[in-house]
């Protein structure tokens, strides 16, 4: 009976965690000469998003998402780093890299919906 008990709760624990869509996502994104190589990411309002970005290209990158303030260093060839934000409202978000020259071939959307 004891077992049965302990059974209930893992799956009602597992159950709860499956039912989260504020699950965060993690989004590995590659700065070339000169373009991202993801340049849609899909997410869920109020989901935590975390971006692993990695210049694999031979000039100077960096990644920015203007309309959340948040962005990378001016990262050299070879380099790498990760940054979380959270999108709270649905909707179309752009990314770019800042370098300039770069943002007019180095964009991405991010599509947050409800
Ligand atoms: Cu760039």
């Amino acid at each position: 009976m004891k077992y049965f008990w302990i059974a209930c709760l893992v799956s009602t624990l597992f159950l709860l965690s499956a039912c989260n869509s504020q699950q965060s996502i993690t989004v590995e994104i590659a700065g070339e000469d000169i373009f991202f190589d993801v340049i849609d990411i899909e997410a869920t309002a109020g989901q935590p998003i975390t971006i692993l970005f990695e210049n694999k290209g031979t000039l100077e990158h960096n990644l920015v998402f203007p309309a959340f303030e948040v962005q990378t260093d001016i990262l050299q060839a070879g380099e790498n780093t990760s940054f979380t934000f959270t999108a709270s409202e649905p909707g179309e978000y752009i990314y770019i890299c800042s370098v300039p020259g770069h943002e007019t071939l180095m964009h991405g959307k991010l599509i947050v919906s409800e």
